[in-house]
């Protein structure tokens, strides 16, 4: 049977903007009060699924969420019509509100952590939503995640949904961004790596002392065991607190793997090289690891470019390509760089370059765009098939965009009542085109 990664994406909601809120990640900071463009943004996720499945992959797309979240305005307290509750927040509380109308939900690496059947002790793929606990606007992600993934992946015969990990800091999950699956073959057994931040129960292990460390060992360990996975093919490797405190919010910031590839910056992780031992004897099979120096691409040039925040993928024809963003292109160092990797001999012969800026500014490059999911065809015959991206998914959701969309939005908008009636009418016409059902109901 055939077996297949396909991606399924992000669509970038109508009130993607730039609050700030995300403590820890260097550009969501940086550009804070900035004017989005919510309309360039989708257009350029659009467009970057839209090249992944003419390049053959499967590709798919994951629904925004609702925002503003009334149902979270309401449940602290602001009340009153619709456009009363927007209106009080704004005045009493700005910063909740901002929370309440972050796009966020665009980064589907952080929607779910999801292991392939191939590495399951039942033979199903396994979904389990991230809680995304360490970041108040992320935190109210989850219960609908679920609901689109469930309306998405819907079938049991083959997807078992599990609900998120307790909502407490000892279980911040944040799902694929710090989850690698390494595999000589898709439909194969491969070995899951779960790379954390910190051990929440273990306050003398160590850990980062300006930043956040949003993914605890507890979670990652809960998540494998959740998804039916033998000890033998896990490996827990920790992140480097050094390099989250420069701006590493995330371990896909930092390394990408794909198949038996793992590209990585040397100061990525803690014990390196006992880490990969345990993944070569786990493996079985050869393991290419393309390890990036300092010298030749530094911490601070691997964040603002997002070198390690690429899509690895394989190609129909057999090869890996590099789907990297234009940041890339615009830093000497790294261009150098990955104009240097491709003649390398490595399984990596080519880099295809995306404009992805809109969400690059709120810390989000192509790999955070995308939720990774290993699939055989008879799997990928039970998703949603509206879900799947063609030449008339994209032709109807450029439209969509077109008519809904913003072109732009400042952290001043967010008070506009108006805005949750735009969300709402382009949410009711969107679950109709991907005949998601009625996904947003709880949150109302
Ligand atoms: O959680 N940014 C996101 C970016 C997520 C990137 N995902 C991965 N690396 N997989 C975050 O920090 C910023 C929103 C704002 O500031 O308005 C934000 O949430």
């Amino acid at each position: 049977m055939k077996q297949f990664e396909a991606n399924f994406d992000g669509l970038v909601g109508p009130t993607h903007n730039y609050a700030g809120l995300s403590f820890g990640n260097v550009a969501s900071y940086s550009n804070a009060a900035q004017a989005s463009n919510p309309k360039a943004a989708a257009k350029q996720g659009l467009l970057k699924a839209k090249a992944l499945a003419d390049l053959g992959m499967v590709q798919g797309v994951l629904a925004p969420q609702e925002r503003p979240d009334l149902y979270t305005l309401r449940r602290i307290g602001f009340s009153g019509t619709d456009s009363e509750v927007i209106q009080k927040a704004a005045e009493q509380a700005p910063a909740l509100l901002n929370a309440c109308c972050s796009a966020s939900s665009m980064w589907t690496a952080n929607a779910a952590t999801v292991s392939p059947s191939a590495d399951t002790r039942d033979g199903k793929v396994h979904f389990t939503p991230a809680n995304l606990v360490d970041k108040l606007h992320r935190s109210i992600e989850p219960l609908t995640t679920g609901s689109i993934l469930k309306a998405t992946f819907n079938n049991d015969r083959h997807f078992k949904h599990h609900l998120h990990l307790p909502e407490h800091a000892n279980f911040g999950d944040e799902g694929a961004a710090n989850h690698t699956r390494l595999c000589s073959d898709y439909g194969k057994a491969g070995v899951e790596l779960f790379v954390y931040g910190q051990s929440a129960t273990n306050p003398n292990a160590p850990k980062p002392n300006k930043y956040p460390a949003r993914q605890t060992l507890e979670a990652s360990q809960a998540v494998a065991r959740l998804h039916q996975l033998e000890d033998e093919s896990c490996v827990f490797i920790q992140q480097n607190p050094d390099v989250i405190d420069q701006g590493v919010f995330h371990n896909d910031v930092i390394s990408v793997g794909n198949q038996n590839v793992l590209f990585y910056h040397e100061q990525a992780f803690l014990n390196t090289e006992a880490k990969f031992a345990e993944i070569r004897q786990k493996m079985n099979s050869e393991v290419h690891f393309i390890k990036v120096s300092t010298d030749q691409v530094s911490i601070d040039d691997a964040v603002k470019s997002y070198l390690f925040n690429t899509q690895i993928i394989t190609l129909p024809n057999g090869e890996m390509a590099i789907i990297a963003p234009t940041n890339c292109q615009e830093n000497p160092a790294v261009f150098a760089y990955l104009n240097q990797l491709v003649t390398l001999g490595t399984p990596i012969t080519q880099v295809k370059y995306f404009d992805v800026k809109q969400s690059m500014q709120n810390g989000g490059g192509p790999a955070c765009l995308r939720l990774r999911v290993a699939m055989n065809e008879l799997e990928i015959e039970a998703v949603n098939q509206h879900t799947i991206m063609n030449d008339s998914l994209f032709t109807r959701l450029n439209s969509w965009v077109d008519k809904h969309y913003r072109d732009s939005l400042t952290v001043a908008d967010l008070a506009d009542p108006q805005l949750i009636i735009e969300s709402r009418t382009s949410l009711d016409e969107l679950t109709q085109i991907l005949k998601l059902g009625s996904v947003y109901q709880f949150q109302k």
